[in-house]
């Protein structure tokens, strides 16, 4: 997109000082994420353009992110650093919608780091501190959210998509991935049985993140320590289990999410630890169930991860962005390999949790 036309966005938002340059950022894989620098001391800001294909109400989402924003700075001692700020617009709002696409604009936080990959056991207990602790913050947080994506992290919502799309086969993939689907289909029963869990109340909800890879946490460059979750897009009622697995599918891999190399790709049981180990030491009132199965939260959202990227490459690569043709199924092949890997070594993770929880 060009400067012109994305400086006229920004400049939409109250925004302190004036644009030096815009320039794009990170490599989520729905919205489009750009920096924008501004001229002597101001602060610099990050601008947005959300995904309203898959975000169909962005009104709502933002008022999400206000609201949760809003209380995290009540619990803070640095309100400016430990949580996103959100910049209305001139005139008042959330967003900006600009050519039918939705744009929104937090400040830019100063002095941080984040990650693609954890390269440490330090950055990883540091993970867990960040997602403990948010959740931790957002225990007495009752004011309803908007449900902003139904069944997002509800495996049987899922397989719903899933039938569909494979029972379509819209661009004649599926004869080229039956092993794959096999893969996905031989744990069908034992994925419901979980989820069975939660819609039984046996396994509570709470207001969570539920997109807590290593990307969406920032890191003081200093210090090293943990300041903030970001990317608070999908921040909704769900289980808190659902935060720790989709950050043990991230913060455990020795590869990355989309090797091609296999043999790069394995759970580090040790990164494993670190993270529960922070994350315990925030989040305090997990009740004996959550307990339970807090280590195979990391199996279930790997297995999500599994079928959300397969069942996108049967689909025709409609939902995430992708870099080459077929980067879908080399990602569902090295989150499967990834779970393999948690499979095996699923006795140990049990262990850590229960010495940990004890
Ligand atoms: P996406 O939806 O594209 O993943 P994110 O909100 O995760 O967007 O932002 C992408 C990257 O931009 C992050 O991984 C982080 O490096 C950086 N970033 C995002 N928001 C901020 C912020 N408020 N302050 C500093 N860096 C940020
Ligand atoms: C997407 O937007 P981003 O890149 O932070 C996805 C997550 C997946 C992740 C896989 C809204 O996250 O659910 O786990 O890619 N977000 C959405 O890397 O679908
Ligand atoms: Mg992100």
């Amino acid at each position: 997109m060009d400067q012109t036309k994305l400086i006229q966005i920004a400049e939409l938002f109250e925004l302190q000082g004036t644009i030096a340059e815009i320039k794009p950022l990170g490599e989520g894989f729905i919205n489009d994420t750009f920096i924008v620098r501004t001229h002597g001391q101001e602060p610099d800001y990050i601008l947005q353009r959300k995904n309203h294909l898959i975000f169909t109400d962005v009104p709502a989402m933002m008022e999400n992110i206000k609201a949760v924003t809003d209380h995290i700075k009540t619990k803070v001692a640095d309100p400016e650093r430990e949580t996103l700020t959100v910049i209305n617009t001139k005139d008042g709002k959330l967003y900006a919608e600009v050519d039918g696409n939705f744009w929104a604009v937090c400040t830019f936080i100063a002095g941080t780091s984040s990650y693609d990959r954890a390269d440490s056991v330090e950055l990883a207990y540091q993970g867990g501190v960040g997602i403990g602790r948010f959740q931790a913050q957002l225990a007495d947080f009752t004011q309803p959210l908007k449900d902003i994506l139904p069944g997002f992290h509800n495996i049987r919502f899922r397989f719903e998509q899933w039938d569909k799309v494979i029972a379509a086969d819209p661009v004649g993939r599926v004869k080229e991935v039956q092993e794959e689907i096999e893969w996905v289909e031989s744990r069908r029963e034992e994925m419901l049985a979980f989820w069975s869990l939660v819609e039984n109340g046996t396994i509570p909800t709470h207001v969570t993140h539920n997109d807590t890879k290593i990307s969406n946490i920032l890191f003081d460059k200093d210090s090293g320590k943990v300041l903030c979750a970001i990317d608070l897009d999908t921040v909704m009622s769900s289980t808190s289990l659902n935060d720790f697995g989709d950050a043990i599918r991230s913060y455990t891999n020795t590869g990355a999410e989309d090797d091609k190399c296999l043999e790069n790709v394995s759970m580090s049981i040790d990164m494993f630890r670190a993270y529960a180990e922070g994350y315990l030491s925030e989040q305090k009132s997990l009740s004996e169930s959550e307990k339970e199965w807090l280590a195979f939260s990391g199996r279930y959202i790997t297995y999500e991860q599994v079928l959300r990227f397969l069942m996108d490459y049967i689909d025709g690569d409609n939902y995430y962005k992708v870099a080459y043709a077929d980067h879908n199924l080399v990602r569902t092949r090295a989150q499967y390999k990834l779970l393999c890997s948690m499979e095996e070594q699923y006795e140990q993770m049990c262990a850590i949790v229960r010495e940990l929880t004890r």
